[in-house]
């Protein structure tokens, strides 16, 4: 599937090629795109347990969510060049050259409190980083059963920050910390998987938002430490993460019970983090835009997917899920990666 091009041709290319690229795909699109490649950084899937069509090679995690309608979809992060399976304790993986992917469950029954769970997994993936010599995250994405649940007086997300803050402050190795997401979901165990690369991204905050990591305490004792977005680049090709994006100015919810104000609010970070990316960037960004995004109730689909069409234009991959965001008066979440298409398919 992925030939190599000339050095001539290449020279005539308008747009870089992609180090890696992300596929949205039911059970049929999954198992026609794994049969074409071997370079498959991870599969994420939801609803759906571990497809008997995945190579045992290749990584596969359950998400606690699922699709906001239909069948099950796998998240499918392809590569442009071949991985190799790896997996160092509690963390499965793939890693080539240039990227890591990593998926780790949080264990619960194992730990005393929500927090020590969270930091064991967040340390468990700094193991990995520095066993396959990725010393740099540059996505996570956090996936929690009952995140506003209430545990022994303390909600179970403001338990979560405080083990991601802990693992973060003995072992990441860069100032400030990468895109993520952090959403709620109902079936199996909570989960985090990541990709890594051997540099840092470049973090972009939103001018229409505090730093999340910069909450004032009312949100719970730590800090959620995440990037509004990530900028990726290696050998002139840039890829582009923005963080789970919500209904959020300043560091207040905005348009409580008003579905079409958090809509317009969201897009509207959203243009403003892409806006500050593009100018943090010197070259290009990604061209392909695929957009992830988590519904407090599936009936608001139809109503975000005409926003975005009409904000971003049609022909993106987006994919619906059905999530529970942080703040239980959030009704929306966008997530978006923009990357550009792998070499020349001839
Ligand atoms: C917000 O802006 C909404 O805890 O990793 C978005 C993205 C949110 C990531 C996380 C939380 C996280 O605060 C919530």
């Amino acid at each position: 599937m992925l030939l190599p091009i000339s050095k001539p041709v290449r020279a005539f290319m308008a747009r870089p090629e992609s180090l890696f690229v992300v596929r949205y795909a039911d059970a049929v699109e999954a198992r026609d795109l794994l049969k074409q490649t071997d370079a498959i950084l991870g599969v994420i899937g939801f609803g759906a347990d571990r497809p008997d069509f995945l190579p045992s090679s290749c990584p596969f995690i359950a998400s606690p969510l699922a699709p906001a309608a239909g069948d099950a979809i796998f998240e499918i992060w392809g590569a442009a060049a071949p991985c190799r399976p790896v997996t160092v304790g509690s963390v499965q993986g793939a890693c080539n050259g240039d990227l890591a992917f990593g998926g780790v469950t949080i264990d619960e029954q194992g730990s005393t409190s929500l927090e020590a769970a969270v930091e064991a997994a967040y340390l468990d993936i700094f193991d990995f980083l520095d066993a396959t010599g990725f010393a740099a995250p540059i996505r996570f994405w956090n996936y929690l059963i009952g995140i506003t649940d209430d545990d022994h007086g303390l909600e179970r997300y403001r338990r979560f920050n405080i083990g991601r803050h802990q693992a973060f402050m003995a072992r990441l190795r860069q100032p400030l910390p990468p895109a993520a997401s952090g959403v709620g979901g109902h079936h199996g165990a909570s989960m985090i998987y990541f990709l890594a690369a051997h540099e840092p991204a470049q973090p972009v905050e939103n001018p229409r938002q505090v730093s999340a990591y910069s909450y004032p305490p009312i949100y719970g004792p730590r800090s959620p430490k995440f990037s509004r977005a990530s900028i990726h680049e290696l050998r002139g090709t840039r890829a582009l993460f923005v963080s789970g994006t919500a209904s959020i100015t300043g560091h207040q919810t905005r348009h409580i019970d008003d579905l079409d104000g958090q809509i317009a609010e969201t897009i509207e970070n959203l243009r403003a983090v892409v806006g500050a990316s593009e100018r943090a960037a010197a070259v290009q960004l990604g061209d392909l835009w695929a957009f992830k995004v988590y519904l407090h109730d599936s009936r608001y689909r139809d109503t975000v997917d005409h926003a975005i069409e009409a904000e971003f234009g049609p022909g993106r991959q987006r994919l619906y899920l059905r999530g529970d965001m942080c703040r239980s008066e959030l009704l929306v979440e966008i997530e978006v990666f923009r990357h550009f298409a792998l070499g020349a398919k001839t």
